[in-house]
């Protein structure tokens, strides 16, 4: 029988503004990278909103997340303020990398974000090894641990799943299976049809699940992280979603039609939730204009703090970059 699906009125309403602002700060860092404010790498999550407000929602605020590249917006989610982000991609000093990081390398340990890492796959054995802290100090939180499709072709993260499944650790592997890497379609570098199935040479528990549909996905993620704190143990979660840009800035993307970016955009997560408001008579046009303009302040906001933010001094090159014991 299918679970009912059971989102409170506020909730539905903090899921669309959450997916909204995500959707505003990267159209901005799009523009402030074309405006040359920074440079570098930058790769956008537009079109992959709900995957991080669905599954924020389904963690307890002291739980671990780790991530590819892809991740200003998870870490805004994580509870990292988004004029720390902003800061940080424009390399000054009140980022939250202190500027070092840039946009592949967000970090927080307050807000256990702990990366950002530019290395494909290379979060998952780091993952493995907070996961082994999380049982060895006997606490009852879990590590979420974010990956491309792509990056589940490479061999360590073989060998970080062998252990987690081994030895039992909390780690919630997510895929975030948008069906490319870079500009290489998923189906033309796996022998599987779905990237879950993986999961089956370690005997180890996985799903697919609608990464389209915020209310969906936030109520699979939310069952499967109870379990995961009743049996500690890890857990293969495929997300099916899409991004709608290219794979950074820089790509123009001709490996795709136009048709099925369209495709995908149908059932885009914040149209989607927008209707269920309408309907639940949450909010109309009026509403949605309002709350629209108000993120877009934020936005722009958390963008002149970034602006007006210092570079580091010279002496900061030397800080922050090796742990001293
Ligand atoms: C070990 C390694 N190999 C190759 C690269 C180059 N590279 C950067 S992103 C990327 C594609 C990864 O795609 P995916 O894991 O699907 O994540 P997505 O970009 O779709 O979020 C590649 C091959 C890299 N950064 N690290
Ligand atoms: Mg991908």
């Amino acid at each position: 029988m299918k679970k009912k699906e059971i989102h409170s009125p506020d909730q539905l309403v903090s899921f669309y503004q959450e997916m909204l602002t995500y959707r505003r700060f990267e159209e901005r860092v799009n523009l402030a990278y074309t405006q040359q404010k920074f440079s570098g790498f930058c790769h956008l999550h537009i079109g992959q909103e709900a995957v991080c407000v669905g599954v924020q929602a389904a963690l307890q605020p002291d739980d671990y997340v780790i991530a590819g590249y892809r991740s200003h917006t998870l870490a805004i989610a994580k509870g990292i303020p988004a004029r720390e982000v902003f800061a940080e991609l424009f390399g000054k000093v009140t980022g939250c990398s202190r500027g070092k990081g840039g946009s592949m390398h967000m970090f927080s340990k307050q807000h256990r974000f702990l990366g950002g890492h530019g290395i494909v796959g290379g979060q998952a054995p780091l993952a493995v090894g907070v996961g082994f802290a999380i049982q060895y100090r006997a606490e009852k939180n879990i590590i979420v641990c974010y990956l491309g499709d792509a990056a589940m072709n490479q061999g360590q993260v073989f060998e970080a799943m062998n252990m987690a499944a081994t030895w039992k650790l909390p780690v919630l592997f997510l895929i975030e299976n948008n069906r490319y890497g870079m500009g290489t379609d998923i189906r033309r570098t796996t022998s599987v049809d779905r990237l879950s199935k993986r999961a089956l040479a370690f005997d180890m528990a996985h799903s697919e699940v609608d990464g389209m549909n915020v209310l969906t996905l936030h109520t699979h993620v939310r069952d499967i992280v109870a379990d995961m704190r009743k049996n500690p143990a890890p857990y293969l979660l495929e997300v099916m979603t899409y991004r709608y840009r290219g794979h950074s800035v820089s790509d123009p993307g001709a490996y795709r039609t136009k048709e099925e970016v369209q495709d995908f955009q149908k059932k885009d997560p914040i149209l989607q939730l927008a209707s269920v408001l309408r309907e639940k008579k949450l909010a109309g046009d009026k509403e949605l204009t309002e709350w629209d303009e108000i993120i877009k302040a934020e936005v722009k906001e958390a963008e002149r703090f970034a602006d007006e933010s210092p570079a580091p001094e010279l002496a900061e090159l030397w800080q922050h970059v090796l742990v001293e014991s």
